[in-house]
């Protein structure tokens, strides 16, 4: 192994053994600790530490990195307490996640570190997130995302790396090439030679390093940032290495040949380092022993601090309450909006399409929110398939209206790297559909990292959907329940322009992550008179459409106008409607109040039946308000299908055609 110093002083090169020293004797001290059952298992970077410990020391302390399993290096070189990562590693309250989370996956704002969740890929986007706040507010900054070999297979290596390329992100991402992902050799892997032959594809730079050689791998990430930052481009660094333990401690290592581990065990980063800075006469042997006993004094001491971590006691109300992030900036006007019409404004109202209250709320929250970024396929000249932001690329230009790559996923992690630095952001989904593309972003991270670590996701996704224009079954779906169902997100629904621009800026004002559902037939169908100031409708509050005393009609989005039209038409019947606009939160008092008007309800919507949120109110209407119904809880909802395309195939698919029949029924208990 060759070790090059270039101009790093002695003293520089001692501090860089001792950081390389100190994972690697907290992983031996927690193999002691294993044996003794004293701790759980981890994922050991024994071999590897010289990759995660020269990035981290490479760089500034307020450049963000997203770390993965191995890296104790990048938590230790950022200086975090020890003993608060092994109460962290313990389950304790005083650890970085108040126990929810186990080893290494939790992040901390404090030292600029975004960790992972378990699903291997999502973590690199939220670099190029991260990258493009910095060009944004042209900070001089990188960020750093690590991959494994294994972690390059999935489908968000390539959007993250292919995004930041596209955006002249200056993210350096990083791969911990060990030879094996969980069991699985890197000739099953990927047919590439080197996977930083990759980079070529992407138009970007890219090296491939010894990631046992600590100056190599420091020296490297420091120029590798000159570049990114001077070219404003990203770069890939490939660092060659070896895991030398089990996938997970106690996991075993028997499908690894035994030569490799020989090989490697000569290749070892801090035997190999120790050994040169002796023969170059930079430490002692005394020196040496004085850094090892030093260490293992400071690992005993902090282990007995850890060692007595406050244990848990459950407090529901705390589980509940964190996981959302608390609102502090105090709302705008806030209109309530009735069935007599809507109050608290003197304001001028200007009558409004259903897409242009969506339009004016959205250019409102832009004039009013510097920080707020746009990001969608086809949003900026285009102006979006449905024509929404049509006209903001010249009001606000090309840095906030973001035309995106073909790349869901990717797109959502950058909002969520935004937000750690204090920006906001909406995305557009083309199409409610193409979500799925997005899904684990949306439910894994966006969703889940408020209450794991306490870090918002500032983020608004607006998701076009719904059927009935013959669109077929990737063009219609209504798919509002599979969020309905993820602790952490929000989901918003209006069915009327002026609710429609009310809860659009309300969502934009939120701090949490928001899933607002539009329409598309309602896009242009839908006229209605819309205050022209900025104005919010609260999110979690149903609007009570009309009174009645014989049924209720509990439904949202295009629910309510079949529900009205349905109505007007039955003058022998006193009908209650209620608009319930949030599915997450629900607003129960208001379905109580209806249930209790009527005796009698009816569930409708637009989703299918199965597993629709019909089921779960009924639920909860069966539970909480069994003395005041006076017939079974009926449901309304679309056939359990796919969204057919021909016409006719489609309404008999919806609801609507139902509605009459249900009603009957349920009129006749
Ligand atoms: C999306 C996803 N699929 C599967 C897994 C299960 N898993 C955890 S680690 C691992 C191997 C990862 O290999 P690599 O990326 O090379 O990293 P290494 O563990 O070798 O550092 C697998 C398959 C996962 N965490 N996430």
């Amino acid at each position: 192994m060759q070790f090059v110093r270039k101009d790093l002083t002695d003293r520089q090169l001692k501090d860089l053994y001792t950081s390389l020293l100190f994972p690697r004797m907290i992983e031996e001290k927690m193999l002691v600790l294993l044996r003794q059952g004293k701790i759980s298992k981890w994922f050991s970077g024994i071999g590897q530490e010289a990759i995660a410990v020269g990035v981290t020391a490479a760089l500034d302390d307020d450049e963000w990195i997203m770390p993965l399993h191995r890296n104790l290096g990048v938590f230790t070189t950022r200086n975090m307490p020890l003993s608060q990562l092994f109460k962290q590693w313990q389950g304790n309250k005083d650890g970085f996640s108040k126990g929810r989370e186990r080893s290494f996956h939790f992040g901390s704002s404090e030292h600029h570190i975004c960790g992972m969740i378990s699903h291997l890929g999502p973590q690199l986007a939220i670099a190029d997130g991260i990258a493009l706040a910095h060009k944004l507010r042209q900070e001089n900054k990188v960020s750093v995302a690590f991959t494994g070999d294994g972690g390059t297979s999935e489908g968000d290596f390539h959007e993250a790396l292919n995004t930041a390329a596209v955006w002249d992100l200056p993210v350096i991402f990083i791969i911990e090439n060990n030879g094996y992902g969980l069991s699985t050799p890197v000739r099953e892997q990927y047919r590439c030679q080197q996977l930083a032959d990759r980079a070529n594809g992407y138009g970007m730079e890219a090296v491939t390093i010894d990631g046992n050689n600590i100056l190599e791998v420091y020296d490297t990430i420091r120029g590798v940032r000159e570049y990114c930052l001077k070219h404003q481009k990203p770069y890939l660094v490939e660092c060659m290495t070896f895991r030398m333990r089990g996938h997970e401690e106690a996991s075993g290592v028997k499908y690894v040949p035994k030569e490799l581990f020989e090989t490697w065990e000569q290749r070892d980063p801090i035997k190999n380092f120790e050994q040169w800075l002796l023969e170059e006469q930079i430490v002692t042997e005394g020196d040496i022993a004085e850094i090892r006993l030093a260490t293992k004094n400071h690992i005993e001491e902090e282990l007995n601090i850890g060692f007595k971590g406050q244990s848990i006691i459950p407090d529901t109300e705390e589980e509940l309450r964190d996981v959302y992030a608390q609102r502090t900036t105090i709302p705008p006007l806030v209109i309530e909006n009735h069935m007599a019409g809507f109050q608290g404004t003197d304001h001028p109202v200007s009558e409004k399409k259903f897409i242009q209250a969506i339009q004016e709320g959205l250019d409102q929250s832009m004039q009013h929110h510097s920080n707020l970024v746009l990001m969608g396929q086809d949003i900026a000249e285009y102006g979006g398939a449905f024509k929404v932001t049509e006209g903001f690329v010249d009001r606000y230009g090309k840095d906030r209206v973001r035309n995106t790559p073909l790349c869901e996923s990717a797109i959502v992690g950058a909002a969520l790297g935004l937000s750690l630095k204090g920006y906001k952001s909406m995305m557009e989904m083309q199409f409610a559909d193409f979500v799925t593309a997005g899904f684990n972003q949306i439910v894994n991270n966006l969703a889940k990292i408020h209450y794991r670590w306490g870090q918002q996701a500032d983020v608004v996704i607006r998701m076009p959907t719904g059927g009935g224009v013959g669109a077929g079954p990737f063009h219609s779906q209504s798919n509002e329940a599979w969020f309905v169902h993820t602790p952490g997100l929000k989901v918003v629904y209006p069915s009327t322009p002026i609710d429609a621009k009310g809860l659009l800026i309300a969502s934009l004002n939120d701090p949490n992550p928001v899933l607002f559902f539009e329409h598309k037939a309602l896009y242009r169908s839908i006229s209605g008179f819309v205050p022209d100031a900025y104005y919010e409708i609260e999110l979690g509050k149903a609007r009570h459409v009309q009174a009645g005393e014989d049924v209720s009609i509990i439904t949202y989005g295009s629910g309510v106008h079949w529900a009205v039209e349905f109505a007007s038409q039955r003058s022998d019947l006193s009908i209650d409607i209620l608009d319930l606009r949030t599915l997450l939160p629900l607003d129960y008092d208001a379905i109580r109040a209806s249930v209790m008007r009527t005796g009698k309800v009816l569930l409708l919507h637009e989703d299918t039946l199965l597993g629709g949120i019909g089921g779960e109110l009924a639920a909860w209407i069966a539970e909480h308000c069994f003395n005041h119904l006076d017939a079974p809880i009926m449901r309304c909802a679309s056939l359990d299908t796919p969204v057919p395309f021909n016409i006719e195939l489609e309404k008999n698919f919806m609801p609507k055609n139902r509605l009459a029949a249900t009603i009957e029924k349920l009129m006749r208990y």
